[in-house]
């Protein structure tokens, strides 16, 4: 995995709840019969997970995301393949290309997440902390900036 890109928007420098944005290692065990990769609440991740979900047959050039979560945390990890978080605070964006099974980028609550540039055959797979609620989901970007900059 290589984080490919950090690039401040909006001209403000106050950048705080992004930094959580992170990739963590996750337990890889390889033998002869080929690795196997382990995710456990309270070790590589500090969250319980509630839900699991995986994005899969993205056709040519689709995108995925475009909102963000009032409370929902998330361990993304693409377990074959590639694609690119863009993750944004309000004040600032960074990129990461997840591309290695043996790593997952953790994304906190309040943070605006746009899914791009997968390659042909990617499943990407998310844990997350929540069971399934629409209501907790910021799907207007401009409301999203209102609340995660009074925040700040
Ligand atoms: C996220 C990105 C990566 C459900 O009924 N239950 C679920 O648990 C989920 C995640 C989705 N849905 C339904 C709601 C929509 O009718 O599946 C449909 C597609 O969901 P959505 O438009 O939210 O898909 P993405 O790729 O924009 O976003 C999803 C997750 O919602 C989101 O949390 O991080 O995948």
């Amino acid at each position: 995995m290589t984080e490919v890109v950090s690039e401040s928007v909006a001209g403000d420098p106050v950048v705080g709840r992004i930094s959580p944005c992170r990739m963590v290692e996750l337990t890889e065990h390889r033998d002869p019969r080929g690795s196997l990769t382990v995710v456990e609440s309270g070790k590589e991740i500090d969250f319980v997970v509630r839900r699991a979900y995986y994005i899969h047959h993205v056709p040519d050039g689709a995108e995925r995301g475009a909102h963000g979560h009032r409370r929902l945390r998330q361990l993304i990890v693409a377990v074959h393949g590639s694609f690119e978080v863009v993750v944004d605070d309000g004040y600032a964006q960074r990129k990461f290309l997840l591309d290695d099974p043996s790593r997952g980028l953790y994304v906190g609550p309040m943070i605006w997440r746009d899914m791009i540039n997968f390659a042909p055959g990617t499943v990407g797979l998310w844990l997350v902390s929540e069971t399934y609620d629409a209501s907790e989901y910021y799907r207007d970007y401009a409301e999203f900036l209102d609340d995660a900059r009074s925040i700040a």
